[in-house]
């Protein structure tokens, strides 16, 4: 791939100035945009200084998963709810790290729009320095309701109106979609500015790519177990084709290598997990992160069903994720109804 060339490069500020331009988005949605890309410009900043900023580590709580969180799980959520408190933007903001949303403070103005966020993804990467990230998912809150509540965000995520993440690794990049595709901007660190970097990130229909915990194959369901045996037969096996494998544990980085270069993600649920709920959570991984693969012309189910078409019952609910390269999706969501 060619080197970038930087001149005539958008940034993101113009890039959604155009999109409002264009008719795609409103004030309101470009200013909460602007707004996170600006938190995750300062969350990136604190997962950089890593063991120089005392940031590493856990933070000694929990949040309503059960789940020790890290100080940086933390930080993350306290940059974003501060930086969209007062901009007039959002009603309300809920997030994996805190049990319930939290409408924004009666003294600010509230705005059109609910935001939901996994404020730091991937945490068990941090203090091993593997690329985490910030998911995050916009809907509108529905019309006449001034103190939403956690009901008001169970919307399918075909409803979402933007959703990105910005992952923190060897540079720290912005992917976004408002239903326009899906851009992906890097961070100039010497400007302070994301700046757009690939126009229409394109998920190729096919691969020989898979993404799975393999850890957890014995626990899981028949036709998950027939899948993946396929998959492993390689050449002279029912798929004709040898795969390989990556799993970085991190959503934001797998779901990344995908929409750049195709590959399935797969999570699915296991018997250690009678519920059949899966580990990812729906409202601020899996739809966000279907969004931008579905906009990418990938494809999203959780085995059975489009995951963007799912109605949500709960705040935190998991869910089953398989996503990436459509054929591929296709393929392991067939196994799973031919099970049925
Ligand atoms: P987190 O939101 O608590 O970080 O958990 C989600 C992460 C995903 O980023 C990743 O795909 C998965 O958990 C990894 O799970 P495992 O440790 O079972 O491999
Ligand atoms: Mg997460």
């Amino acid at each position: 791939m060619s080197e970038f060339d930087k001149s005539g490069s958008i940034s993101l500020t113009r890039h959604l100035i155009e999109e409002e331009r264009a008719g795609h988005i409103g004030a309101d949605l470009r200013l909460l945009i602007e707004v996170v890309a600006r938190a995750c410009k300062s969350i990136s900043v604190s997962v950089g200084k890593g063991a120089l900023g005392g940031v590493l580590g856990e933070a000694g709580s929990g949040n309503i998963q059960g789940e020790a969180q890290k100080k940086l799980d933390v930080i993350a959520n306290d940059v974003l709810l501060e930086a969209n408190a007062w901009g007039g933007h959002l009603a309300a903001c809920a997030s994996e790290e805190m049990d319930h949303c939290q409408p924004i403070p009666d003294v600010y103005p509230r705005g059109n729009y609910l935001l939901l966020f996994d404020p730091l993804d991937g945490s068990s990467n941090i203090d091993v320095n593997v690329s985490v990230g910030t998911i995050f998912s916009v809907l509108r809150c529905p019309e006449g309701v001034t103190h939403p509540d956690d009901s008001h965000f169970l919307q399918p995520g075909t409803t979402q109106v933007a959703a990105g993440y910005c992952i923190y690794g060897p540079s720290t990049m912005l992917v976004l979609s408002i239903g326009q595709g899906t851009h992906a901007f890097t961070l100039d660190r010497e400007m302070g500015s994301f700046v757009l970097t690939t126009r229409g990130m394109t998920v190729p229909a096919s691969t020989k790519e898979f993404a799975i915990n393999m850890s957890n194959q014995r626990h899981w369901e028949t036709p998950m177990q027939d899948y993946v045996r396929d998959l492993l037969a390689g050449e002279t096996g029912p798929r004709g084709k040898n795969f390989n494998m990556r799993w970085i544990a991190s959503m934001v980085a797998d779901v990344h290598r995908i929409l750049t270069r195709g590959g399935v993600f797969i999570y699915p649920w296991d018997k250690k997990d009678p519920s059949k709920a899966g580990k990812l959570r729906l409202m601020y991984e899996a739809n966000p992160m279907s969004y931008l693969v579905e906009q990418a012309g990938g494809a999203a189910t959780n085995g059975r069903t489009r995951i963007l078409d799912l109605a949500p019952t709960q705040l935190h609910q998991r869910v089953p994720v398989f996503l990436g390269s459509r054929d591929e999706v296709a393929k392991a969501t067939e196994y799973h109804l031919a099970h049925d």
